[in-house]
């Protein structure tokens, strides 16, 4: 039984050398090393090849290398073969990290003390309590729980919205459609980590800006095609959006003369939000397949019809 792995080649190597060690019955491959096709069960990528089921015809299990898995479309994913999408400590630490670094620049005003400090401006600004900046996570699941948990410690009221209801503790749950609006006059700092699907596509757009308090900041780390970015300049410029700190986009990069770039109300970073980590996620991939080899359910499997 092999695992074939196509993805960053410095990341494949620890992972092969912890895996020779500590599993030595699992052969992995880096790509375009394969081994013997007839004996890959297991393919780990963030692409799938073509003629995926004659390259590896007894292929049993996709892993994506990352948290999200809209990469994969449907009709790529042969009929009978399971996905499964990362989920590991270390990308949940960093996205914790990064929203939390977003959250207290945005509460604590630093875009518009680094406009001052360019216009050598020495000037106070008052500062509310956290208790009073209200943080909503749309998308609720593992990196909207893991953010979640720091941002409360440090004082920040949270609520979320999901699909299905959750219950954390000190996190106000919203769920569903109908609960979205409510959920939305409640967030003074707007935070995206929606997977991407048919139905979170466009979804930052003017209808959804206008339901948030005036002057509410985006933090949006989800995936690039579920904003509209007209939508979102427009939204600046009338005051309704105060500031947005944006990872992901579409394309990635932006053109050249994309309004993203130089606009004074954007913070932009290059898709950076949150990575796998080598060394933790080894050990949830090996967890995964010991799993599968004795028939238990995998943690992070997508539902390919639902989207994520
Ligand atoms: P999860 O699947 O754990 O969480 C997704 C959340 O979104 C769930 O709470 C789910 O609800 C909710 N959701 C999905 N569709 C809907 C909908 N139509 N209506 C309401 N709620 C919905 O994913 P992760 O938290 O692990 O990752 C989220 C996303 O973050 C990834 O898919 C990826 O796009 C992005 N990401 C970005 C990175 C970056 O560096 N910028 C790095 C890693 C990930 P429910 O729980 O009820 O199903
Ligand atoms: C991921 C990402 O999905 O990096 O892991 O966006």
């Amino acid at each position: 039984m092999s695992i074939v792995y196509w993805s960053d080649a410095q990341r494949g190597q620890i992972w092969q050398a912890w895996l020779a060690q500590v599993a030595p019955d699992i052969d992995m491959y880096l790509w375009p090393e394969t081994g013997d096709p007839d004996k890959v069960r297991y393919l780990v990528t963030w692409e799938i090849p073509d003629n995926l089921l004659t390259r590896f015809p007894h292929l049993e299990v996709i892993f994506s290398v990352g948290a999200g898995a809209d990469q994969f479309t449907a009709n790529q994913v042969p009929h009978g073969i399971n996905v499964v999408r990362m989920i590991e400590p270390g990308l949940m630490d960093d996205m914790a990290a990064y929203i939390t670094f977003s959250v207290i620049s945005l509460h604590r005003g630093m875009p518009r003390y680094l406009r001052q400090q360019q216009q050598q401006q020495w000037l106070k600004h008052e500062a509310i309590a956290a208790s009073r900046c209200r943080i909503g996570l749309l998308g609720f699941g593992n990196l909207g729980q893991a953010s979640a948990q720091v941002l409360t410690t440090l004082g920040y009221p949270c609520s979320g919205w999901s699909r299905t209801q959750k219950h954390i503790e000190a996190v106000t749950s919203y769920f569903g459609d109908d609960q979205l609006a409510d959920f939305l006059s409640s967030c003074d700092i707007l935070v995206c980590l929606l997977p991407l699907t048919d139905l979170t596509r466009g979804l930052l757009n003017r209808d959804l800006f206008k339901q948030l308090p005036k002057g509410a900041c985006l933090v949006h780390a989800g995936r690039g095609q579920q904003l509209n970015h007209q939508d979102l300049l427009d939204a600046l410029d009338s005051g309704q959006i105060s500031h947005a700190i944006i990872d992901v986009t579409d394309p990635e990069p932006l053109q050249a003369d994309h309004p993203f770039w130089t606009h004074p109300s954007i913070w932009l970073t290059p898709h950076i939000a949150s990575e796998t980590h080598a060394e933790t996620s080894v050990k949830v991939l090996l967890d995964n397949i010991r799993r599968h080899q004795q028939g238990l359910t995998m943690v992070g499997l997508v539902d390919m019809k639902r989207g994520y």
